[in-house]
């Protein structure tokens, strides 16, 4: 780009806003905007609206940290409702702002793969905290990244866990979503070379509330273990109901369903169920704790999952904007995707640097058991 052109894309998505100062005299105060697409109603909503919050408290640090050499950062955020066409349509409304410097980008995999596309046609970095099914980092878009691995790495680890804690046949449930399916494809797929045998696999519809049919099927199968792929309102209820059917079999899930909400929707049948969730344990970094402080005082509610992924990803975003403003005197949204690849951030979720698909290079996962209402970590295990 001759100098003439990125001066042009300089001011074309650096606003400039006068100001009057006190005195009379006009002062420039310089605005950019990080963009955040998450579902702020719908199936989804508590989490993202955890993730919203954790961007929200980013933001602000950041405003008043004075980092961002005299530009002030605004958070635009859009709800896509969990939903793929919402996911879109919010996407091309954030694109069509020349102040949208990056996107903190989504939680459900359903609706970042589509909507991935309309980020890359328009170069702007695009960062999930969140979604996990593989085919997103797959379609090889370079302004893509992830904060949280993949289900491939879930998947393939959670299989042989179960086969050392002496399970042998299993049922797989999922609900019919790009990453609730592809999740419970992975874990069937894994059985075979771990000596497990999938009795079933079976969709069930995100919204329905009740699984009785689909149990009462594979009650008759005897398997020892029920695997479900989804999010945590079906999966709290699957399980309550298995425990209502007198099913007494481990019931395992997944990341989408790691959260106080599971325990709510399935309250004590929750007790001894089995969930995986990406990285270590929180209480294994000592990092984290002053972020859930800070977050639990300003919105009285704790932290489930998410949200600290989430201000690491705005806050990584955000570092490489300010990089970007500090050697090139403004925001270049094609300058702000080459900083994230060579990105090496220490956040309070570890350290984070992206692999050549935009993918976490931490690619751990630890698997919790509901133990008195609480998610208690079992084991840490990476790839
Ligand atoms: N990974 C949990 C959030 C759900 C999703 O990836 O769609």
């Amino acid at each position: 780009m001759n100098n003439l052109k990125r001066y042009l894309a300089l001011i074309s998505i650096s606003g400039v806003l006068a100001c009057q100062s006190g005195g009379g005299a006009k002062q420039e105060e310089k605005v950019f905007k990080l963009g955040a697409v998450l579902p702020l109603t719908g199936p989804a909503a508590a989490p993202g609206n955890e993730m919203n919050n954790a961007v929200l408290l980013a933001v602000d640090e950041w405003n008043s940290s004075n980092k961002l050499s005299g530009y002030k950062v605004t958070l635009d955020s859009k709800d896509d409702a969990a939903d793929p066409k919402q996911a879109v349509s919010s996407a091309h409304a954030l694109m069509s702002d020349s102040l949208v410097a990056a996107v903190v980008a989504h939680l459900n995999s359903g609706c970042f793969l589509p909507a991935s596309r309309i980020y890359h046609e328009n170069g702007v970095a695009a960062m999930s905290g969140a979604t996990t099914n593989p085919e997103i980092t797959q379609q090889g878009y370079p302004e893509i990244f992830r904060l949280c691995t993949t289900d491939l790495v879930q998947g393939e680890l959670t299989v042989p866990y179960l086969k050392e804690a002496g399970y042998t046949k299993i049922a797989i449930i999922h609900d019919k979503t790009q990453y609730g399916q592809g999740l419970a494809q992975v874990v069937k797929d894994a059985c075979p070379k771990s000596g497990i045998e999938v009795l079933s696999f079976d969709g069930i519809n995100v919204g329905d509330k009740d699984f009785k049919a689909i149990l009462t099927k594979i009650k008759d199968q005897t398997p020892d273990v029920i695997y479900f792929g989804g999010m945590y309102d079906e999966a709290g209820l699957i399980v309550k109901q298995m425990r209502d059917l007198g099913m007494t079999q481990q019931f395992v899930s997944d990341d989408g369903a790691f959260g106080q909400d599971t325990i709510d929707a399935g309250g004590v049948a929750t007790e001894g169920a089995m969930f995986t969730m990406v990285g270590k344990p929180l209480t294994e970094m000592p990092q984290v704790a002053e972020f859930l402080t800070k977050y639990e005082k300003r919105f009285g509610v704790k932290v489930q999952n998410y949200g600290p992924y989430a201000y690491d990803v705005a806050n990584i975003l955000l570092t490489a904007i300010s990089k970007v403003i500090s050697r090139i005197g403004g925001v270049d949204k094609a300058a702000i995707v080459q900083e994230l690849k060579q990105m090496e951030y220490d956040g309070v979720v570890g350290h984070t640097a992206f692999d050549e698909k935009g993918d976490t290079k931490n690619k751990v996962i630890t698997i919790y058991r509901v133990q008195e209402g609480k998610f208690v970590p079992l084991k840490t295990m990476g790839m």
